[in-house]
């Protein structure tokens, strides 16, 4: 673990692009994230259930015809219900109804899935006990109008299912999702009897991913060049997936700034990962879509003082990297934290050869040599 000496020089670039020079060893090491660089916030932990809905308001009330009374899940995005029709029938239309109020609640983004499985997953769990096919998935538009059903949503589905899994993955924005009434047809148009109806089984389910942020406080805001937070409600194991807009590096070392408050929520342990993949791991995923690779772990002890800028990080690494993983399995103070927040992240390292000419730091051997 050799510790770099920090910014022996400081060149201003032609296009006013500052750059840190550190001198690590006989290398030179740039910071390698700038604003704008592609972000997304991950957690690896397995999918989760938080559903939970009033006992007045439970899934079976989507089945009664009556928009007046509706499905209300606290769970938000990803909640949803499982239903288990009279007999297996070949869903390929579905129409829903808006409930009462609070637009925001509204279904937006759905899937739908099938399954042959007799259903073992509990109310309110995740749903996944079962062998379940990915049928269809889109969006419904459904009007602000309330108590009001919205239009017929085909589904391309070549197949009879026994139960149907419908997950909204995304609400209109709020926080809660609701639903007055689904229907479910076999036919394309919505015509015909609907497939589901009072007194078939039915339980409320959802899958979700533990990483979520607050809309202004994403993980672009971990590279924005100010003090804009990023905090996520994983906790712990969440963190984010960076790729460099520099290009390919080598980091050795890693700078943290803490948040505004709440140093419960500083990350104690962190794991750096690297991958040349493509990055296929949606925002909020659980970044396991690439083949990463672990570069280095271990503790930050960062200071208590929030907007505060941590200590220097270093590590022994020697392999190039497109894009980097970086979790905090360990918060200060897990227990009393509601979620993992920091301030700002920089890795420290040397970009490629190529990556090098193209920042004009080539000028800077050139001086040194020089000098020599
Ligand atoms: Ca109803
Ligand atoms: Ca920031
Ligand atoms: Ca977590």
């Amino acid at each position: 673990m050799a510790k770099c000496k920090e910014e022996v020089v400081m060149k201003k670039l032609a296009f006013a692009l500052i750059v840190a020079v550190v001198a690590c060893g006989s290398s030179y090491a740039i910071p390698i994230l700038r604003p704008g660089d592609a972000v997304i916030a991950i957690d690896t932990d397995p999918l989760a259930s938080r559903s939970s809905y009033p006992g007045g308001e439970n899934p079976t009330f989507i089945l009664d015809g009556d928009p007046g009374t509706k499905y209300l899940n606290f769970g938000g995005n990803f909640t949803g219900f499982i239903v288990t029709p009279s007999a297996p029938a070949q869903v390929q239309s579905f129409v829903m109804a808006t409930a009462n109020d609070a637009e925001g609640r509204d279904p937006k983004v759905w899937k739908l899935y099938g399954t042959n499985d007799p259903i073992t997953s509990t109310d309110n769990s995740t749903g996944l006990a079962e062998n379940w096919v990915l049928v269809d998935s889109g969006t419904v538009a459904l009007p602000a109008d309330r108590l009001t059903v919205g239009p017929v949503v085909t589904v391309n589905n070549a197949a009879a299912y026994a139960s149907y899994k419908m997950v909204v993955e995304q609400t209109k924005g709020a926080t809660i999702m609701q639903v007055g009434d689904v229907l479910m047809y076999a036919s394309t148009d919505g015509s015909g009897a609907s497939v589901i109806g009072p007194g078939n089984p039915i339980i409320a389910v959802q899958a979700a991913p533990d990483s979520r942020y607050p809309g202004a406080e994403g993980p672009a805001n971990i590279i924005d060049g100010t003090l804009a937070k990023y905090l996520n409600f994983g906790k712990t194991n969440s963190g984010f997936i960076v790729t460099p807009s520099i290009g390919s590096s080598i980091i050795d070392a890693f700078q943290i700034t803490t948040a505004n408050d709440s140093p419960e929520r500083d990350p104690l342990s962190w794991e750096i990962y690297g991958t040349n993949d493509a990055i296929a791991t949606e925002d909020n995923g659980q970044g396991d879509a690439e083949m990463w690779a672990l570069i280095a772990s271990g503790l930050v002890f960062l200071p208590m003082e929030r907007d505060t800028v941590g200590p220097m990080v270093s590590f022994a690494n020697g392999d190039a990297y497109t894009s980097y993983k970086m979790i905090f399995p360990l918060l200060r103070d897990g227990d009393a934290a509601n979620s993992m927040q920091i301030a700002e992240v920089q890795f420290y390292g040397v970009p490629e050869p190529a990556t090098l000419a193209l920042l004009g730091l080539g000028a800077i051997s050139l001086v040194r040599k020089r000098r020599a």
